[in-house]
């Protein structure tokens, strides 16, 4: 470990006396700027990834409780609707091929329950062929199939039966868990997972209403969190179960978006209580229910969650985490009570208004290796909406470096995937923010590489990249 100099020290500290300390020690050294490169390499085994998700690339997803939520009206930015999304439906081959061009040996995609059970029970053959297909399609290619199950969107007759709340949620899923295994599970898939940052589903759409069913109630949010670690246990358990049968290995995980919270007024009690709640459901609670068997969070007199859950507990083979961004809570007078805002240079600003928070990353998975320390972590999700493409290069090196100083210390990061390969319908958002390694040209849907995909390719062919540091000596 390097010592910081007192300099740096004096930067980082933000207790009043420790810095007239630190800047007494000081005297005497002055500071130099200084900028060195360092060679980043990664393991030859290291997985090169990039995400997308059905509902956001496909198009014609007419069975889904997003088509519906779409449809209200004013629920999405500039009254967007997925409608052909990208159309990826009918370009596999096209996207494919951009995959090959970029080089990466893995892509995360999920599969849509909406398509495969339009009706409860009732199963489509195309839309599973359809699936087969491009499994079989990137496995030609060399490219691993990493698949989710549940990337938000439902069947709207799920969402009827009232999804998640629906004591019947973990049986439903099960049902259309075992289907998709039972006819793709032969093709050599490793990786399941099972869903993707649920909770923060669930908060969007049971206390925000932005996403759907569009409620806005802290009461409504611990009755579908339970739902989903059920239902998680469940499908554990089902596709090692047929799996262990048919001789097939996999590994099966649960994908997680984790925040840097921090407190907006550190003067502020309430802000830190606020912050700390913030913390324990959004980051904390479900990742615990999957350790220790136990769904712990609470609302004081609105919400008050203790509830064992063991069948959930060990029912992780690696764990996925998604990381974006910080934010600074505080404590508001009426409800939901907690506000996130983000404090940050312009500079660090996306489209999306989060801000750029490298270290932030480091600071999640060294948290979340703590928590799983005999887990294999994949960073699952990590990208920025750029569309002048001015930030993503130096964002995605920001955030690798980080994910390489992890690896150095031994933590057991398996790859990386960013978030997204091309510019898509980016849920409430609409298809204003773009996250996209290739541009979209919303009239026409030809997909265009921006300067970004052409480093990654690069940065994959070299396992690596030349990392220009910047600081204060
Ligand atoms: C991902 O999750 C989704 O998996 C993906 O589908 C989506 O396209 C991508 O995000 C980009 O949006 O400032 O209050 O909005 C993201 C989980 C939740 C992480 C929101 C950042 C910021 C909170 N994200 N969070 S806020």
């Amino acid at each position: 470990m390097k010592k910081k100099n007192c300099f740096t020290k004096l930067i980082y500290s933000t207790n009043f006396f420790l810095s007239i300390m630190l800047g007494l020690s000081c005297v005497g050294a002055p500071p130099h700027a200084f900028s060195k490169t360092e060679e980043i390499k990664f393991p030859d085994s290291f997985e090169w990834c990039v995400a997308t998700a059905s509902h956001q690339i496909e198009g014609n997803n007419k069975d889904s409780d997003w088509w519906e939520f779409e449809r209200r009206g004013k629920t999405i930015e500039n009254e967007d609707r997925s409608t052909k999304a990208t159309d990826h439906w009918n370009r596999l081959e096209e996207d494919t091929q951009i995959l090959v061009d970029l080089g990466v040996k893995t892509y995360r995609f999920s599969l849509e329950w909406a398509k495969i059970e339009p009706q409860p029970g009732n199963w489509n053959k195309e839309a599973l062929e359809h699936y087969k297909k491009e499994i079989l399609l990137l496995k030609k290619n060399n490219i691993k199939p990493f698949i989710t199950l549940n990337h938000f969107s439902i069947p709207y007759w799920f969402a009827k039966k009232g999804g998640w709340t629906s004591p019947q949620a973990p049986h439903f899923f099960n049902r259309y868990v075992k289907k998709v295994f039972e006819n793709l599970g032969h093709l050599g898939i490793e990786s399941w997972v099972t869903f993707n940052e649920p909770v923060w589903n669930l908060i969007s759409g049971y206390v925000l209403g932005a996403f759907p069913p569009g409620k806005k109630d802290l009461k409504l949010l611990a009755a579908p969190i339970v739902g989903v670690v059920k239902s998680h246990a469940l499908a554990y358990k089902t596709l090692h179960k047929i799996a262990k049968k048919r001789n097939i290995p996999i590994k099966v995980g649960l994908v997680k978006a984790l925040n840097i919270f921090e407190t907006l007024r550190k003067w502020n009690p309430l802000d830190h209580y606020a912050r700390s709640i913030l913390e324990r459901v959004y980051n904390l609670s479900l990742l615990e229910a999957l350790q220790k068997g136990r769904l712990k969070f609470s609302f004081p007199t609105i919400v008050n969650m203790d509830k064992e859950l063991k069948e959930a507990k060990g029912t992780l083979d690696f764990l996925g985490v998604n990381f974006y961004t910080r934010l600074f809570v505080k404590f508001t007078f009426s409800p939901p009570f907690i506000k996130t805002e983000t404090v940050a240079a312009k500079d660090k600003i996306t489209e999306m208004h989060w801000e750029i928070y490298p270290e932030g990353l480091y600071k999640v998975v060294t948290k979340a290796h703590q928590m799983f320390p005999k887990l294999p972590i994949f960073i699952s999700e990590n990208g920025i909406a750029d569309k002048t493409d001015k930030k993503r290069i130096p964002f995605i090196k920001d955030h690798l470096y980080y994910v390489y100083k992890l690896i150095k210390q031994k933590v057991p990061i398996v790859g990386y995937c960013y978030w997204t390969l091309i510019d898509n319908f980016e849920w409430a958002h609409g298809y204003r923010p773009r996250f996209g390694l290739y541009e979209l040209d919303l009239k026409t849907l030809s997909r265009t590489p921006r300067p970004s995909a052409i480093f990654y390719k690069n940065l994959i062919k070299k396992k690596g990249f030349s990392y220009e540091k910047k600081g204060f000596k």
